[in-house]
């Protein structure tokens, strides 16, 4: 299968050859996976990369104080979000409220000046957040840019107790200078400048305040068309569950569960896979031989009924249950 890469992903290889030092050929590689496209064409030049990442990882890591700390925050969980926004918009407060971290809250601000991440629970499942410095040109370190790269998504906090669309703009501004877009499409404009695109979605904070329902309002209507939107208290608890659903659905991630014969599955531990995911992409995320071992498989959940044996292209669905025979 041809990989089909796009033209901007050659345009970050040029950067990649040119870079002189470690972080600058990771930051570049970095970028170049998440352009890439994912499907079997580029499984093996993806493998390569991530080699080519842990390899350049450890040399920088053995001259010591070359990588910054903020550059090291691993995913963990199912999923790595990062939160964006003005100064005081509430992401400290966000983060605080939904996770198990607690950044500083304050009312002054750029009280944030580094990145903390914090695992949100939804239902079984555990989802990492990392609040971040506020978008503004003085408090934006290079390593910021390597952080949004690497995200699965952006949650873009908005301050709903003041105009909201100047938020938008701002955030969208300094994301183009690091050359990444929000949402899915680009828009005519961002044609030449947006290498990447994240999915996006929009949280109006500050519900409980003044003309927050007019601003979120204006703000939906704004938006409508190219990232889904959400409002919220970040501090008076309101629409958090919501909030918590929406993460995950925007993730488009699915849980599927292993069982043995004449089992009961752990429906505490699931496999999280893309949607669209099949039964073979399952098998290889269980063990890295399964999938070639595979015979076939019993599904509860998508097949047509219950135990019904369906082959390795089977596509699978959030909540099924599978039984792998080797
Ligand atoms: N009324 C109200 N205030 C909030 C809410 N969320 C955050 N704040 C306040 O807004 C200020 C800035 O919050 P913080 O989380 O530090 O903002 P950050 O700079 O975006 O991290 C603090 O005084 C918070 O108490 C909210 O939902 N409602
Ligand atoms: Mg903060």
């Amino acid at each position: 299968m041809p990989a089909n890469l796009p033209p901007q992903y050659f345009e970050v290889e040029k950067r990649f050859r040119a870079a002189k030092s470690a972080e600058d050929k990771i930051t570049a590689l970095e970028e170049m996976l998440a352009i890439m496209p994912k499907h079997k064409g580029t499984d093996h030049l993806r493998a390569e990369l991530r080699g080519r990442i842990a390899k350049l990882s450890q040399l920088a890591g053995k001259k010591s104080g070359t990588r910054r700390a903020s550059m090291l925050i691993e995913k963990e969980g199912a999923a790595q979000i990062v939160v964006i926004g003005l100064p005081n918009a509430g992401k400290s407060q966000l983060v605080a409220s939904i996770t198990n971290a607690s950044p500083a809250v304050a009312e002054y601000p750029f009280t944030t000046h580094t990145a903390t991440p914090g695992m949100m629970e939804f239902e079984n499942i555990q989802i990492q957040l990392i609040d971040t410095p506020p978008l503004m040109p003085q408090s934006i370190e290079p390593w910021l840019r390597y952080m949004l790269i690497r995200a699965d998504a952006l949650l873009a906090v908005v301050d709903l107790s003041s105009p909201p669309l100047a938020q938008m703009e701002a955030i969208a501004t300094q994301l183009e200078n690091m050359r990444i877009g929000m949402g899915e499409k680009k828009t005519e404009a961002e044609q030449d400048t947006i290498l990447l695109q994240k999915k996006t979605l929009i949280i109006g904070n500050k519900l409980d305040l003044n003309s927050a329902n007019e601003n979120y309002t204006a703000l939906k209507n704004k938006y409508k068309e190219q990232l889904p939107a959400i409002a919220i208290s970040a501090k008076q608890g309101i629409g958090l569950e919501e909030l918590k659903r929406e993460i995950y659905e925007m993730l488009d991630i699915i849980r599927v569960y292993t069982k043995t014969p004449g089992q009961k599955p752990d429906l505490d531990d699931p496999i999280i896979l893309e949607r669209g995911s099949t039964l073979e992409d399952a098998a290889a995320s269980v063990h890295k031989d399964f999938a070639a071992k595979l015979k076939y498989a019993r599904v509860w959940g998508s097949g047509k009924h219950d135990g019904l044996m369906v082959k390795r292209d089977h596509i699978l669905q959030d909540g099924d249950i599978i039984e792998l025979h080797l």
